[in-house]
């Protein structure tokens, strides 16, 4: 028996706040929408609000470049703003959770303006630096994750300096006890003035491979990433300490961007006695048909795929670890779109992941307009991308020519993170009850159809099983953990596991196809149980098998 902390078992809701919701009539999200909001988001029965970056930024990669972290980005609003929503937010049994960028900062930051001036600046040392190779060029092949080599010349020092994200996003040397220090300073700010946790962005390459020697490129980008990027020798000092100097003085929980972990490694980050982080997530489910990261190979949805992922991840738990799971977030695309169908079952496919999603072990994380089932975009004209990630593709693509132009185009529009940020609709007048004025980025042209207000008049909708869903939720612990039986495992269109905590049973049924399909079970038992959730109406069910409907999702509780 285990007693489940706040953190494990709420729902957490992630916004992206400069496609969220716009009061200054800028085009761009901002705190007071947040504000406005917030009885929104207390409604759907969430309880934490995960933000992406909120700090001062050029947004070279929106907010995740930051150039002050104890200031806000003047688009979003300003300091009183802030403290007005963490304010409104507790009031309302509402938890705030912000976005620490600590493995890089913006090039405009002032650390690395500093370190730009001379070798012998004290801020030199912030940032990583490197002499070229004998040839003049960069110290090592490491690519970086947004295309490009990791490295960019400092032309009046004749050194580099180290970016694993864009040129943009200089790499912090945290092997520097002083800029440790500066990070935790930072987070103190935040957390004095009573922020309830931290999501931490690419936590896991705070210590990357020290020998910087060439890796060997064909063994792929995952694994280039898992090897020498993350993991390194010393992630588990730093992370200790962070906890010893920051997080156990406060009641806030940390929960890691695990790019780079296995589940073989994951509990060294958040087992119980480990004192790291309290939760992490991993890539395994958000790269489900991503082979080798963005626009390399693609699969289609592999069903099977997914159900290993689930079952791999579950040692975590058994090392007394625990982790957060996602179907979306701001860096993919739509999840109804990827893994549902959007076309013809939208709303019973978004019910069901949601299912899904809400079931697994570990704390849910879902992403802003998955609630009323946005889908991607269609983007015909390259001009009309905003992405520096899918630009860069886009753009070293033509030198390359790996794909022609359309195909680069389609695979934008198939995985680009425009995708999930677009902005957020709330009604159908003209700019979707977002903002005032032409937003930043196009609206998704559904939104006269597919929005919260439709929705919340719609008894059927998606909005509506959310909040069912979310309210259940809070009121069993099953839904976030306890020991896991499947059924119909080699089925590619069925997920379909009983739960046990205690004495409780939780029989979970999910389809995956775009037809009916009739299941055997002993069906009989499940007289006993009580059926808590159904994205359909009715279930069709005899003595001996069950009917489901494309897509259907069930969920019957013992007791
Ligand atoms: O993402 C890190 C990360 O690994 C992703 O960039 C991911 O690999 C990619 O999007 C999948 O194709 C975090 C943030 O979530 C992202 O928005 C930032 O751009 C990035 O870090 C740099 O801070």
């Amino acid at each position: 028996f285990m007693v489940l902390e706040w953190y494990k078992k709420n729902t957490i809701y992630q916004i992206y706040p400069r496609s969220f919701k716009d009061t200054s009539g800028n085009g761009i999200g901002d705190l007071r929408g947040i504000i406005e909001k917030l009885d929104y988001l207390k409604s759907l029965h969430i309880e934490i609000i995960w933000i992406s970056p909120i700090f001062e930024s050029p947004n070279k990669d929106n907010g995740y470049d930051v150039s002050d972290y104890c200031a806000i980005m003047p688009e979003f609003g300003n300091m009183d703003d802030f403290d007005e929503l963490l304010d409104i937010a507790h009031s309302k049994g509402l938890k705030i959770v912000l976005d620490l960028v600590p493995n890089h900062t913006s090039n405009e930051h002032k650390w690395f303006k500093n370190a730009k001036t001379s070798v012998d600046n004290k801020y030199r040392d912030y940032y990583i630096w490197k002499k070229p190779k004998a040839d003049g060029g960069p110290p090592n092949n490491w690519p970086s994750f947004f295309g490009g080599p990791a490295w960019t010349l400092d032309e009046s020092s004749g050194e580099y300096y180290l970016h694993l994200f864009t040129k943009y996003q200089p790499d912090l040397n945290w092997e520097n006890p002083k800029v440790r220090e500066e990070i935790y300073k930072a987070m103190r700010f935040w957390l004095d003035k009573g922020v309830d946790g931290f999501r931490m962005d690419v936590v896991t390459l705070l210590s990357k491979d020290l020998s910087f020697k060439d890796v060997d490129l064909n063994i792929g980008f995952r694994k280039i990433i898992e090897d020498h990027y993350a993991n390194g020798p010393k992630i588990h000092d730093y992370l200790k300490e962070m906890n010893d100097q920051v997080m156990q003085h406060y009641d806030a929980f940390s929960m890691g961007e695990g790019v780079g972990i296995t589940p073989e490694n994951a509990h060294l980050y958040v087992g119980a006695d480990r004192k790291e982080l309290d939760m992490i997530y991993h890539f395994d489910i958000l790269e489900n048909n991503i082979l080798d990261g963005k626009y390399e190979e693609v699969t289609s949805f592999d069903l099977l795929q997914l159900k290993q992922v689930f079952r791999n991840w579950q040692t975590v738990f058994e090392n007394k670890g625990w982790i957060a799971n996602a179907l979306g977030n701001h860096d993919f695309a739509r999840l109804v779109s990827r893994f549902g169908n959007d076309k013809n079952y939208r709303t019973e496919s978004a019910k069901m992941l949601v299912t899904m999603m809400a079931t697994q072990n570990g704390t849910l994380n879902i992403y802003q307009g998955d609630e009323i089932g946005m889908t991607n975009i269609h983007l015909d004209d390259i001009d009309k991308v905003n992405d520096i990630q899918a630009l860069n593709f886009y753009v070293e693509n033509l030198e390359t020519k790996k794909f022609t132009s359309e195909v680069a185009l389609q695979m934008i529009n198939n995985e680009g993170r425009d995708n999930a940020r677009t902005p957020m609709q709330w009604d159908n007048s003209e700019f979707a009850g977002f903002s005032i004025i032409k937003p930043w980025l196009q609206l998704n042209p559904n939104f006269t159809d597919l929005n919260v207000l439709n929705q919340s008049q719609d008894r059927n909708s998606i909005l509506n099983y959310y909040k069912k869903l979310f309210s259940v939720k809070k009121d069993y612990d099953i839904f976030s953990y306890g020991s896991y039986e499947e059924f119909e495992k080699q089925n590619k269109y069925i997920y379909m596991y009983e739960k046990m905590l205690n004495d409780q049973k939780m029989l979970v049924i999910l389809s995956f196809s775009n037809l009916e399909i009739v299941i055997d079970y002993k069906i009989k038992k499940l007289k006993t149980y009580k059926l808590l959730l159904n994205n359909y109406n009715f279930v069709n069910i005899d003595n001996y098998k069950i009917t489901l409907k494309p897509f259907q999702s069930l969920v019957y509780m013992s007791n």
